[in-house]
C-alpha cells in the first residue's frame, strides 16, 4: 500500500477530481473572451503544484525568519532578477498574493487614512481597488476621480490636471481594467509632479503587452508599478510591485511583509519565475503582437456586424462593445453568450444609462484565444458567432446552433491535448 500522501487526486478525492475535469472540459470547449483571463503553460502550473508550497519563508531572500529557506531564496531571487530585466526596473517585490494585495501594500506604504487617492473613475474603466466605495480604498481614503472625454471616450488629461490641482492627491493611479487605449504615462508623471503626488501605475491588464514592447512601459514614468501576474502576462495567479528609487524599497517591502501578508507562496513565486522566463523568450513578443492584431481584427469585425466599439477601436488586448445598436443590455448578452459557450463579462460603458449589474456593454479580450493559436480569420468568425447570438438572444435553438459551431472551432485549437 502506498503511503496515503502518495495517492493521486483521482483516487484520493474523486469528487474534487471530477470538478477539475469538468472545468477543464468547459475551458477546452468555450471561447474565453474575458480580457483578464489567460491560459498558463504546463510549466507554470507544474511549478505551482510543486513541493515549494510546503515551505514557510517569512521575510525576504537572505533575511528570513525561519530556517531551511536557502533553496526557496534562489527561486525568489530568480523571479526578481527576471522581472526587473523584463520591465527595466531597479527593484521588485514578487510576494503579493494578488493585484489587490499589491495595490493595498503600496497604499499602506504611502497613504494615511483620510489622504486623497486619485484614480480613474470606475464607471470609465477603473478598478475596485482604485477607490470604489465598496472597497477598502473608498472607505479609507478620500477619492478623486478622472475619466474619459464624453466625445472621444479617451482620457481627458486637461480634466485630470484640474482634478489633481483641486484635490491635491498623495497618489495618482494610472491603469484600468476596461480602457482599451494607451495611457500617456509621461503626461501623468508631469501632472503628479505639479501637485507633489506619487505616480502609481496598476498595469495588470497590459503587463504582457508591456513586457513585449506592444504597449507603453509605465516604469520610467512612475514611482511605483503594480500588477497581477496572470492576465496578459500569462503566469500564475498573483501580484508584484516594481519601482526604481532605492528609498522606496523599505516602505514597500515592509508594507507587503509584515504589513499585510504573512508567509509568501513560494510555489506561486516559482510559477512567477517560470512565467517571467517565458516572457523573456523571443516567442513571447510574437504572441503579444498577435494578441493586438487579433484585438484589432475582432474590433473591426464587431463594427462590421453593427456594434459600436467605445472610442472607435483599441490599442490593446481588449475592447468595450456598446450593445445599444442591438437594443440589448450587457446582462442579456452575457447570459445568451454563455449559453453558446462564449465567455464574456457585461461591462459598463462610459456614461452608461444602465446600472452596473445590467450595463449597456460587454468587454472582450483576446489573450486566451490567442494562446490557443487563433488568428485574425478566427476573430472574424467569433464576431459573426457573437452577432448571431445577440440578434436572437432568447431563441434557445439559435444559441444551441451557435454553440455547436463554437465547439467545432475550439476543437481545432485544443488547449491541453
Ligand atoms: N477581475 C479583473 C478584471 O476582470 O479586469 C480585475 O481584477
Amino acid at each position: 500500500m502506498p503511503h496515503p500522501h502518495r495517492i493521486p487526486l483521482a483516487e484520493a478525492d474523486p469528487a474534487v477530481f471530477d470538478i477539475i475535469l469538468r472545468e477543464q472540459e468547459r475551458q477546452e470547449h468555450n471561447l474565453e473572451l474575458i480580457a483578464s483571463e489567460n491560459i498558463a503553460s504546463l510549466a507554470v502550473r507544474q511549478a505551482m503544484m510543486s513541493v515549494l508550497q510546503d515551505k514557510y519563508a517569512e521575510g525576504y531572500p537572505g533575511k528570513r525568519y525561519y530556517g531551511g529557506c536557502e533553496i526557496v531564496d534562489e527561486v525568489e531571487n530568480l523571479a526578481i532578477d527576471r522581472v526587473k530585466q523584463l520591465y527595466g526596473s531597479n527593484f521588485a517585490n514578487v510576494q503579493p498574493h494578488s493585484g489587490a494585495q499589491a495595490n493595498m501594500a503600496v497604499y499602506f506604504a504611502f497613504l494615511k487614512p483620510g489622504d486623497t487617492l486619485m484614480a480613474m473613475n470606475l464607471a470609465h474603466g477603473g478598478h475596485l481597488t482604485h477607490g470604489s466605495p465598496v472597497n477598502f480604498t473608498g472607505q479609507m481614503y478620500n477619492v478623486a476621480a478622472y475619466g474619459v472625454d464624453p466625445e472621444s471616450e479617451t482620457i481627458n488629461y486637461d480634466e485630470m490636471r484640474k482634478v489633481a490641482q483641486a484635490s491635491k492627491p498623495k497618489i495618482i493611479v494610472s491603469g484600468a481594467t476596461a480602457y482599451s487605449r494607451t495611457f500617456d504615462f509621461a503626461q501623468i508623471r508631469k501632472i503628479a509632479d505639479e501637485v507633489g503626488a506619487l505616480h502609481m501605475c496598476d498595469m495588470a491588464h497590459y503587463s504582457g503587452l508591456i513586457a513585449a514592447g506592444e504597449y507603453p512601459n509605465p516604469v520610467p514614468h512612475c514611482d511605483v508599478v503594480t500588477s497581477t501576474t496572470h492576465k496578459s502576462i500569462r503566469g500564475p495567479r498573483g501580484g508584484m510591485i516594481l519601482w526604481n528609487k532605492e528609498e522606496l524599497t523599505k516602505p514597500i517591502n515592509m508594507s507587503v511583509f509584515p504589513g499585510i501578508q504573512g508567509g509568501p507562496l513560494m510555489h506561486v513565486i516559482a510559477g512567477k519565475a517560470v512565467c517571467f522566463g517565458e516572457a523573456l523568450q523571443p516567442g513571447f513578443k510574437t504572441y503579444q503582437a498577435q494578441i493586438k492584431k487579433n484585438s484589432h481584427a475582432l474590433a473591426e469585425a464587431m463594427i462590421g456586424e453593427g456594434f459600436r466599439i467605445v472610442s472607435g477601436g483599441t490599442d490593446s488586448h481588449l475592447m468595450l462593445v456598446d450593445l445599444r445598436p442591438y437594443g440589448i443590455t450587457g446582462k442579456v448578452a452575457q447570459i445568451a453568450l454563455d449559453e453558446a459557450n462564449i465567455t464574456t463579462n457585461k461591462n459598463s460603458i462610459p456614461n452608461d444609462p444602465e446600472k452596473p449589474f445590467v450595463t449597456s456593454g460587454v468587454r472582450l479580450g483576446t489573450p486566451a484565444v490567442t494562446t490557443r493559436g487563433m488568428r485574425e480569420s478566427e476573430m472574424a468568425s467569433i464576431a459573426s458567432l457573437i452577432a448571431r447570438c445577440l440578434k436572437n438572444p432568447e431563441d434557445a435553438a439559435n444559441l444551441e446552433a451557435v454553440k455547436r459551431e463554437v465547439v467545432e472551432l475550439t476543437k481545432r485549437f485544443p488547449i491541453h491535448v
